[in-house]
């Protein structure tokens, strides 16, 4: 592939207070300015309408001085765009800001032919992750919960056809034109950006709205408080673009941990979990001859109560005595915890109610109900800026680590943290309280242990954890038709809809942190996973790279399990290094079509029909395949490559092929 971006450059006409594209068919034009305020409790939307514009060769200012807010805009446009805000509250009194709203009225890309796509980022690490088209629209779970769950109800979708919104960043072309723009948040990560863009069907007009979501955060009298930037480049192939963003947007990181490998409890014991489980698996470990895994997670149900972090009466000698046990077997123990929230009942809620964010009515902030966790499974967001929660949050982690020796914290449903309710401290942004949350955990924990973020929003993680879930959770089972079409739930737990993500993501892997792509099931009982659907999931873990975990009862591994493990291991050491390009990004969903740079290609067949793949290759995969010779990883067959045509044959409904490129 062409490591070269395309040159892009942008002009600027100060008349129409546009920008527009040198060399492709690319133009922004016009901008409107809204501000929400929380006046005593009331949200107000005002429209910053004396819009003050001056040019410059490579850019323009904008200032709106509304008297109550004023905002200062720096639009700089060379090889990429940029742009950079700052709100200031000129007056006596505090403001509290929801929202700042930029609407660019006219964005025109390519000509009237194709069809847009838009890719979707979705809030956080289970949320929907893909691209549409402007023919598609956003589905909204029927109970108002779930949205809260995985998705952003700050950020709802609007249901019409061709609004996508998206969080972070978002891709914005015509694979068919090969035009894209790419439009991101870039550091330091102190407020929620959605990328909300609704599409004129069959046209090549789109209207982008940009929103920063403060949630309510305090602007003290004078305050000045600069917001993220916002960068955009286009260009002509989606994968440069994300590879292009991902170099400005992450951090440059000195030492990376290696990606753990090994195995959770979770998705065979679920939150039966007991001590003498933990002790099964671990002997059947250790029964092998050298398996060689890092990392052994005691995940949801040792505790007495979420919220009450003892352990329960599953676990009679306590977690010291586990943590001792998976390091006597050469792994590092690792623990699963849901440092952020509490459920009813619990000696959090009923004893210090104080360290909870509370709803507009003074409540406990509710921010979820989980079903494992029985009918009554609600729980409550604490709140990371009070500093009683703060002491307690560092006594138990240190606790964990120093006393009992976990080297390994599973941090999850973290995204209670950043929902929007009322703080003890209104300085921090709802993304900020987050971060927070993460800082203290690491100050408490030690650089050296592993953290690992789940169901968390994006940016807020960004380098404070080491790893990243990045999709919803696995399940024995493809797709679930029936949940998906009662609940209308865009990110239920599936293996079709985890490969999704682990897919549209991989990218991120190495870039942000270490991807988690969630485990793989290789039992072949009570899995309702056929052959087929199991070594998708691997094939997809194989070729994004990132953590490489199993969650099976280990022994029921019959010898073929372990060989499987021990294989899957030693292709993950190859490809974890490498990056991740889904060729056909942008095109479809759920990418078919998928090479990592270490040497390997998977081919999928998402359809629910056995699929003939004759495959034109395009471009960037001719080149990268020129010469080469691939064999199927799993078979060892070889296949040969004609001309520019992959010829593969009949493939199953839900299956895929893991190729090995030689020259
Ligand atoms: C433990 C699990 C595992 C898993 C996590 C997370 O929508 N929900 O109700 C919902 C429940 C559980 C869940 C995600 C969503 O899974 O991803 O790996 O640790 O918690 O409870």
């Amino acid at each position: 592939m062409n490591p070269l971006i395309s040159k892009s450059t942008w002009t600027i006409d100060p008349q129409r207070c546009s920008i527009r594209h040198a060399s492709l068919p690319l133009e922004l034009s016009g901008l409107k300015m809204y501000i929400t305020l929380n006046r005593t409790r009331r949200h107000e939307k005002i429209a910053l309408n004396s819009l003050k514009r001056s040019s410059f060769p490579s850019g323009i200012e904008y200032s709106a001085d509304s008297g109550t807010l004023n905002v200062h805009m720096l639009l700089n446009v060379n090889d990429q765009v940029t742009l950079r805000s700052r709100m200031i509250n000129p007056g006596d009194e505090d403001l509290y800001v929801e929202k700042l709203e930029l609407v660019i009225p006219s964005f025109l890309i390519g000509s009237h032919d194709h069809a847009l796509s838009v890719f979707k980022n979705g809030h956080q690490s289970w949320s929907e992750t893909h691209s549409f088209t402007e023919r598609d629209w956003e589905t909204v779970p029927i109970l108002a919960g779930m949205e809260k769950l995985q998705g952003n109800p700050r950020n709802s979708p609007t249901r019409l056809i061709g609004d996508i919104n998206s969080e972070m960043f978002t891709l914005v072309g015509k694979p068919r034109e090969h035009v894209f723009l790419v439009a991101g948040q870039i550091q330091p990560y102190r407020q929620f950006l959605y990328f909300n863009t609704s599409c004129r069907t069959f046209s090549n007009r789109a209207r982008l709205h940009i929103v920063f979501d403060l949630g309510g955060r305090r602007l003290a009298s004078r305050e000045e408080l600069d917001l993220d930037p916002i960068w955009m480049q286009a260009g002509q192939d989606p994968n440069e673009l994300v590879d292009a963003y991902l170099s400005v947007a992450a951090p440059q990181r000195d030492e990376t941990k290696p990606a753990p490998n090994g195995w959770c409890s979770w998705y065979y014991h679920f939150a039966k979990v007991a001590e003498t489980d933990i002790h099964s698996n671990l002997d059947a470990y250790q029964h092998q001859e050298n398996p060689g895994w890092d990392l052994f997670v005691v995940d949801d149900g040792y505790e007495k109560v979420v919220g009450d972090w003892q352990p329960n009466g599953k676990f009679p000698n306590g977690l010291g005595s586990i943590a001792e046990k998976i390091t006597q077997a050469g792994m590092s123990p690792g623990i699963w915890i849901a440092p952020f929230i509490a459920r009813k009942g619990s000696v959090l809620t009923e004893k210090c109610p104080e360290w909870f964010l509370k709803d507009k009515k003074g409540r406990l902030l509710n921010a979820g109900w989980n079903p494992n966790w029985g009918l009554d499974g609600f729980y409550y967001s604490l709140d990371t800026t009070h500093p009683g929660f703060q002491q307690y949050l560092h006594n138990w982690i240190e606790r964990l680590v120093k006393k009992e020796g976990f080297r390994f914290l599973k941090l999850d449903f973290t995204y209670a943290a950043s929902l929007y309710g009322q703080a003890y401290d209104s300085d921090y942004s709802s993304a900020e309280r987050l971060t927070l949350g993460y800082r203290l955990i690491r100050e408490a924990a030690g650089q050296d242990v592993f953290l690992l973020a789940c169901g968390s929003p994006l940016s807020p993680a960004i380098g404070q954890v080491d790893g990243m879930r990045v999709g919803p959770d696995v399940a024995p089972y493809w797709f679930s038709p029936l949940r998906y079409y009662l609940t209308r739930d865009p990110h239920p737990l599936c293996v079709k809809f985890a490969i999704r993500s682990i897919l549209n993501r991989g990218p991120f892997h190495r870039r942000f942190w270490i991807n988690d792509p969630d485990c793989m099931l290789l039992r072949e009982t009570e899995n309702g996973l056929n052959d087929e659907e199991r070594f998708s999931l691997i094939n997809a873990v194989v070729v994004s790279g990132g953590m490489g975990l199993f969650s099976d009862h280990l022994a029921t591994y019959k010898e073929r399990q372990w060989q499987l493990a021990s294989s899957i291991l030693g292709l993950l050491r190859r490809t974890e290094p490498g990056r991740m390009i889904p060729i056909d990004f942008m095109e479809k969903p759920i990418p078919e079509l998928v090479f990592n740079s270490s040497g390997f290609l998977a081919v999928f067949n998402f359809a629910n029909r056995t699929v003939f793949k004759k495959l034109v290759l395009p471009d960037s995969l001719k080149e990268l395949l020129s010469g080469a010779s691939l064999t199927e990883v799993w078979k060892q067959k070889k296949i040969e490559i004609h001309g520019n045509v992959l010829d593969l044959g009949p493939m199953k409904p839900h299956a895929s092929l893991l190729f090995e490129v030689s020259r």
